[in-house]
């Protein structure tokens, strides 16, 4: 049995998906079971964990899964920091609740996009002892934007410095309507149950004995009494009926079926969001969590579809959540698996994936992106056929036939499809528009340490990039390393540990060369000889030329002003290739010469030495003859750069930015409120460790883009150090 699973991060699979062991093979029916998988798509809730790293994601994602698959058992001890999107799928009630665990650390960002598009609502799990961080309020204005309904967790509640109260506080000024639904029961420094405000219950939990709902005592009743009103006013307010409101307001007693409607409507809207308090390890929450899901979240049949085209570009026609129309399905993450090969978590918006019907795959990466995207080429291929199914459960998988729209769904088997890909129906190919996907900004040039290894880390490379399109691959010709683009230093360490426990290739790193320029500063005169006579046949030519420099981006000219043949006709061509070879190959410090008129006007020729060769060669000398500190000058890349932090975060950019020869152009406000967008020029030398560097001086929320704009004078100093290091 092999390691399977979305995460691809050596977990045991209980059901593989192995040749041999396909549900076509044999009687299915002794093979796979379907029963409570859903069979519309009311019956499907997609939800998405996200949240500050080590808020608890994943040790409640466990929890979760444990309570509704048996057999499993929550994790004992600390669950490793997730790197990569889980999911499972929780037959709840009467609906299967698809709950899908992201990363929190920064990095891994592109993950929590593809999990937000994998998903209809959002669960925020936020960490009473270390209330709402930056990076959380900025993902809660995201799912704003597009109107996605969310919900809190809130954790870490029998922590000493965990504070509900004021962790509601927090939520309600960073996310707006936030009420809780229940308030949590601690008892000597431990969770140990829920009071419900809406039933007005309690809810106990008793270890190894489950949970049991009683009637509150007086002091619980005046603790839920307390909140109560709170969270019915929330409530109503949010509901279209106004006299409710003013009965309310007024006195009168509202049935809590009617709140519990209204709340429902509220939730699904995304004008109210609950907060439950939770424990993992207890399991407190648990139930109640899963029960808002399927309540309060809305089904895929009432969300957002992104839109849809078809492959050339063209609109494709109405998109339903309806398991009959047209098969539109898109690939959320791929692993692939050195013995199962490709394994693709996919999320079906129409139509009903099942297995082994061709598809067409369709990935237009670069048609899409602001940035260039060369290792994620546009493709289309209808030579694909769908693989065994089979249902994520964490680290377990459970075979499937079908996969209808609006569920989410593991693919084997489909070599061509990379993440964001679309997979249609052959005769009615479709092409999904991608979810943002973040760019890459940490370089980091690596090689095989062992030499003959080359060829194996290119194709695992080619592997990985299939899976995560949050990086990209840069073969620079001009340094010729081989640079890996990521979104952070963990990022980095994830790709280079897959590299070696997948695929088996040790890699070093090194610091990544700039391509810098060299030009001429001062005109200059020089001659270029090639006197080779002593015996045999020799060398013979000499050439005059003049340099001059020109202005910045004019690139290289030749002119001939040769008189009376004193450089043969048939040599002007001669010695033009080989100024333009010297220059190419650089005069001074090996980097290409630009900006510079190299004028030949004189030289001598012998009629037996002379020869093509010979005027190529003393035209390459005579400008290394003229290459020296005095005349010669490096320019560097400036990169135009595009920076958005938070308002209080300016002041220290800025002032990083002076630090590293930026010039700031200006700053105005961003679009979303309380951000500010710095304009700047910064050399591209300054900007190999930004990512990690804005960082730590925008309280991880900053961002950035950057693209080339000219070649500018380096200071002699560092261009020295650069020409001279080790690199
Ligand atoms: N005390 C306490 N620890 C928790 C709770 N939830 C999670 N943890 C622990 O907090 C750490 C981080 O949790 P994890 O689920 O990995 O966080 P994630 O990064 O959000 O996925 C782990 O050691 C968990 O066991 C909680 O409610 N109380
Ligand atoms: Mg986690």
């Amino acid at each position: 049995m092999e390691t399977l699973a979305v995460g691809g991060m050596n977990r045991r699979c209980a059901l593989p998906l192995v040749p041999g062991a396909t549900p076509e093979e044999g009687d299915p029916m002794n093979r796979v079971s379907d029963a409570g998988r859903p069979s519309s798509p009311e019956e499907i809730r997609n939800v998405v964990m996200v949240g500050a790293s080590g808020a608890g994601k994943t040790a409640l994602f466990e929890a979760l899964t444990a309570a509704r698959v048996p057999g499993r058992r929550s994790r004992e001890g600390a669950p490793p920091p997730t790197v990569v999107l889980a999911a499972a799928a929780l037959p709840t009630g009467a609906v299967t609740v698809n709950l899908v665990d992201t990363p929190g650390q920064p990095d891994f960002v592109g993950d929590v996009r593809a999990g937000l598009r994998a998903a209809d609502a959002a669960l925020f799990v936020v960490s009473a002892a270390d209330g709402v961080d930056e990076r959380t309020r900025l993902l809660w204005r995201e799912c704003d934007a597009v109107g996605m309904p969310r919900a809190v967790a809130v954790t870490h509640l029998e922590q000493a410095r965990a504070d509900f109260e004021a962790t509601v506080t927090a939520c309600q000024r960073a996310f707006g309507d936030a009420e809780p639904l229940a308030l949590p029961l601690v008892v000597d420094g431990a969770v140990v149950g829920l009071l419900n405000l809406l039933r007005r219950s309690v809810t106990d939990h008793r270890e190894g004995d489950g949970a049991a709902d009683r009637e509150a005592t007086p002091d619980e009743a005046e603790l839920i009494d307390a909140q109560r009103g709170d969270l019915i006013e929330s409530v109503i307010e949010e509901s279209e009926d106004e006299s409710l409101l003013e009965r309310y307001l007024g006195g009168e007693e509202v049935d809590t079926d009617t709140v519990s409607e209204d709340l429902r409507t509220a939730i699904a809207t995304a004008r109210f969001f609950p907060i439950l308090p939770t424990h993992a390890p207890s399991g407190v929450g648990v139930e109640a969590l899963l029960e808002l899901c399927e309540h309060g979240f809305p089904s895929p049949a009432s969300a957002a579809i992104p839109t849809v085209y078809t492959p050339a570009g063209a609109g494709f026609g109405p998109v339903t959540c309806d398991p009959d129309g047209p098969l539109v399905a898109e690939v959320v993450r791929t692993t692939t698996d050195p013995f199962v090969g490709r394994l693709s978590l996919v999320r079906v918006f129409s139509g009903t994936l099942r297995p082994d019907e061709p598809v067409h795959v369709s990935g237009h990466l670069q048609h899409f992106a602001s940035h260039l995207v060369e290792e994620h080429a546009d493709h289309d291929s209808d030579d694909e056929r769908v693989g065994p199914l089979a249902v994520p459960v964490g680290d377990d998988t459970r075979p499937t036939t079908a996969a209808i729209a609006g569920d989410i769904v593991l693919v084997s088997k489909l070599s061509a499809a990379e993440t964001s890909d679309t997979l249609s129906h052959k005769d009615r190919p479709a092409l999904v528009e991608p979810w943002a996907l973040p760019n890459p900004l940490l370089p980091v040039a690596v090689h095989a340490k062992s030499k003959g290894d080359e060829d194996k880390l290119a194709h695992a490379l080619q592997r990985l990039v299939a899976e995560d399109v949050t990086m990209r691959l840069e073969h620079n010709a001009e340094t010729h390393q081989l640079v890996l683009w990521a979104m952070g230093p963990a990022h980095v360490d994830q790709l280079i540990e897959a590299l070696s426990s997948r695929y088996h290739v040790a890699v070093e790193v090194e610091p990544v060369r700039t391509s810098l320029r060299e030009t001429f500063v001062r005109p200059t005169k020089v001659q270029g000889r090639l006197v080779k006579q002593s015996g045999g046949h020799g060398q013979y030519a000499v050439c005059h030329l003049e340099i001059e420099p020109l202005n910045r981006g004019a690139g290289v000219e030749f002119v001939d002003k040769v008189v009376g043949g004193a450089v043969p006709r048939q040599f002007i061509p001669s010695v033009e290739k080989g100024v333009r070879t010297q220059l190419e190959k650089g005069v001074l410090a090996g980097y290409p010469v630009v900006d510079v008129r190299v004028t030949l006007v004189d030289g001598k020729a012998h009629s037996v030495d002379s020869s093509d060769m010979a005027f190529q060669t003393a035209a390459g000398i005579a400008l290394r003859e003229a290459a020296n500190d005095a005349t010669v000058a490096m320019l560097e890349p400036v990169d135009s750069v595009r920076i958005e932090v938070p308002d209080e975060a300016v002041g220290s950019v800025l002032a990083d930015l002076r630090g590293r020869r930026g010039q700031v152009h200006g700053t105005e406000p961003a679009e979303v409120p309380g951000r500010t967008v710095i304009q700047a020029e910064v050399p591209a030398h300054e900007l190999s460790r930004y990512p990690v560097e804005l960082r730590s001086v925008s309280h991880g929320t900053g961002t950035f883009s950057r693209s080339f704009v000219r070649y500018d004078y380096m200071p002699p100093a560092l261009a020295r150090e650069l020409a001279a290091g080790p690199a």
